[in-house]
């Protein structure tokens, strides 16, 4: 019996170093000290030996027991110290790692056309005003000598949130707004850069657009300013050797009006498929403030005169890039946005 207590303790003590989990230590636990484990079978059978050996085997297998208690409360000790290290290890942050590279964006090809008109007239001492995209009745159409009556105000144009407030349908507004503000201290000299909106969608009419205007209010402001101005912003915008063109046109808030072409960028003037062999494209509209509009503004238009223009921003990046199709403006597909670096 003292020889097995001897293989027992061996044993015990070999499979509870070779061990590497705590679930494992567990096990073994049992298996050699548990209610039926090993060593309590050995003890229950002590009847079974010579009365003298008693003793001795009862004392040797206490000893036992708490031996591999102690190992095994050891070895507890040593796994749980391992698993805590290998937690700490796992999650541990490497400060001394390069970065993870973020991967840069651009400018989207609109914002990149807006800046330049913006860096433009900047250069020419104008400034630059906003103002809501829900616009009133009254400042949308009404100001801009558009009465009651008139086609431009048709539902089937615009967006109507109630019958007196709409999606502006152009940038006009904001220099309605910017005139009765400062009048009738002079000059005024601003652009309205922004969104606009109207009924319309296909490959050359998006629902949601981007038009700049402008507007110059001075005492002996003339048609020669107007043009002179345009004719800068085409050459900085379109090079040096640019021309422009002016068309006699209409439009409800300026009298007279025009529509200013400049000499087409593909050819030069000489006549292609962009320009329809005309040597010319049209980019914005323009003319001198009607003295209506003046009026209704806080500017007495026997002694102020102004002249405005409006673009479609998206019409000019299209011309500019060789832009085929408006609704890549809007599509968000990164093929064609990343050819704008
Ligand atoms: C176009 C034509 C134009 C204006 C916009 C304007 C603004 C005020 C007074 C008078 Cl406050 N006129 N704006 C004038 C002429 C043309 O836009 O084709 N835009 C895309």
């Amino acid at each position: 019996m003292l020889n097995r207590l001897k293989e027992l303790e061996d044993e015990a003590r070999e499979k509870i170093e070779g061990v590497s989990s705590l679930d494992e230590l567990k096990t073994l636990k049992v298996r050699y000290l548990g209610k039926k484990g090993e060593l309590t079978a050995l003890l229950r059978s002590l009847g079974s030996a010579p009365p003298e050996e008693r003793p001795v085997i009862g004392k040797k297998a206490n000893e036992l027991r708490e031996l591999l208690e102690r190992a095994i409360e050891s070895k507890e000790q040593t796994l749980r110290d391992l698993q805590k290290k290998d937690k700490w290890e796992k999650d541990r942050i490497d400060v001394t790692l390069p970065g993870r590279p973020v991967e840069l964006g651009q400018k989207h090809p609109l914002t990149m056309i807006n800046d330049e008109i913006k860096d433009i007239f900047l250069g020419l001492g104008f400034q630059i005003a906003y103002g809501p995209e829900i616009e009133t009745d009254y400042y949308n159409f009404e100001a801009l000598n558009m009465p009651e009556d008139h086609p431009a105000r048709d539902m089937q144009d615009s967006y109507y949130i109630t019958p007196q407030l709409l999606l502006r349908t152009h940038t006009s507004p904001v220099q309605i707004r910017a005139m009765e503000k400062q009048a009738p201290k002079l000059p005024v000299r601003i652009i309205a850069p922004g969104k606009v909106y109207r009924r319309d969608d296909d490959a050359t009419h998006s629902p949601m657009f981007h038009q700049c205007e402008g507007l110059v209010v001075d005492t002996d402001i003339t048609f020669a300013d107007l043009k002179g101005t345009l004719l800068l912003f085409a050459r900085e915008m379109f090079g040096p050797e640019q021309k422009i063109r002016l068309r006699p046109s209409y439009f409800p808030f300026t009298e007279p009006s025009a529509e200013v072409d400049i000499s087409c960028i593909m050819c030069g003037g000489l006549g292609c498929r962009v320009c329809s062999s005309t040597g010319w494209l049209e980019i914005l509209g323009s003319g001198m403030v009607h003295p209506n509009v003046l009026e209704v503004s806080g500017y007495d238009p026997r002694s102020v005169t102004g002249f405005a223009f409006g673009m479609g921003v998206e019409r000019i990046a299209m011309l500019k890039y060789g832009i085929g199709d408006l609704r890549h403006f809007f599509s968000n597909d990164l093929r064609f946005l990343k050819q704008f670096n």
